[in-house]
């Protein structure tokens, strides 16, 4: 059988099957004993498994899966670095704001936009609290970022509307969200997946503590999506780009970067600079540039 690893326990691995069903599955041993420097199984993987104990449901993992990327830290060790997978073959990043409660600061979703963008996986946002101040108001505060090139979903997870959407967007991809406390990701989970009964109000975790590795747990949707449950992007280290990078992950800086004269332009001084032509010509929204100047100036 072939099947999808949702999450990660000490000693076994919980595994849905292509036809839905959940197997509980120890690794086959042959696969344990072989020399890795990386994590060997991990939430998303693909797996095919063998049964055990058919009517326990019971397995044994026997082959896995080459990945196609992974969100992971590197762990230094002895001069081998070894990659701790918290998520395989992650698709996209949904990043979540609210137009209201909490006040959105613009300046925080373009930090989360670069950290997503750093990740290399698609990104979309969703605008959620529309109920809160109309649609119209939210589309004027977040149009930017359409024009800029992201997906924007507009929605109120508390009133159903617009959730169709982001559901659609979500089918047959592993796809992590992201977005501060308090903007209704939760409820906004519940709405496009009713039966996950995801807790409001509190943030979903894995492990305690601060320091103890928390791996990523996926969440299966009835469209044959996965929402995965992961450590912040803080944590993934996904925080921390170098100022030549930053032009990279804003998307419309990206798109007129590569007619600078210079290749290593930092679109701040240099002569010839297509970012700086592009601003001037109004093509590049002024609070992005700040944004972009910020950063490069190492604030948050
Ligand atoms: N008015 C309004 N309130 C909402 C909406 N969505 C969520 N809320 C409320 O916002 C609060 C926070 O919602 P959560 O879903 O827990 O937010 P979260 O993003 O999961 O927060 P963390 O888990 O702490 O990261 C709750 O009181 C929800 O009832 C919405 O669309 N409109
Ligand atoms: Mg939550
Ligand atoms: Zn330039």
């Amino acid at each position: 059988m072939h099947g999808i690893v949702l999450q990660v326990y000490s000693d076994f691995f919980d595994v849905q099957t292509d036809n839905g069903e959940r197997w509980q599955c120890k690794v086959q041993g042959r696969l344990k004993r072989q020399k890795r420097r990386t994590t060997l199984v991990a939430a998303g993987d693909r797996v095919q498994i063998l049964a055990v104990e058919p009517e326990k449901r019971a397995g044994v993992i026997i082959q896995i899966e080459p990945r196609t990327r992974v969100l992971s830290r590197t762990r230094p060790g002895g001069g081998h670095p070894f990659e701790d997978v918290l998520l395989a073959n992650p698709d996209a990043i949904m990043v979540v704001f609210a137009v209201a409660e909490p006040e959105p600061h613009l300046r925080m979703l373009d930090r989360f936009l670069v950290a997503a963008e750093a990740s290399e996986l698609d990104i979309f946002i969703v605008i959620n609290k529309i109920d809160l101040t109309g649609e119209a108001r939210a589309r004027a505060l977040f149009g930017l970022y359409a024009d800029a090139g992201y997906p924007v979903f507009y929605t109120s997870a508390e009133e159903n509307v617009g959730v169709e959407a982001v559901r659609r967007q979500l089918r047959d991809h592993i796809t992590v969200v992201a977005g501060p406390s308090g903007v209704g990701k939760s409820s906004l989970i519940n709405q496009i997946e009713p039966g996950l009964n995801i807790r409001i109000g509190e943030t979903m975790k894995i492990g305690k503590g601060r320091h103890t590795t928390r791996a990523a747990r996926l969440h299966p949707l009835s469209n044959g999506g996965f929402i995965a449950d992961t450590p912040g992007l803080r944590e993934l280290g996904l925080w921390d780009v170098r100022p030549e990078e930053l032009s990279d992950y804003f998307p419309e800086i990206r798109r007129y970067a590569i007619d600078c004269r210079f290749s290593f332009c930092t679109h701040t001084h240099e002569p010839d600079c297509a970012v700086q032509e592009a601003l001037a010509a109004g093509l590049i929204h002024p609070h992005r540039w700040q944004s972009y100047l910020r950063l490069f100036h190492g604030e948050e």
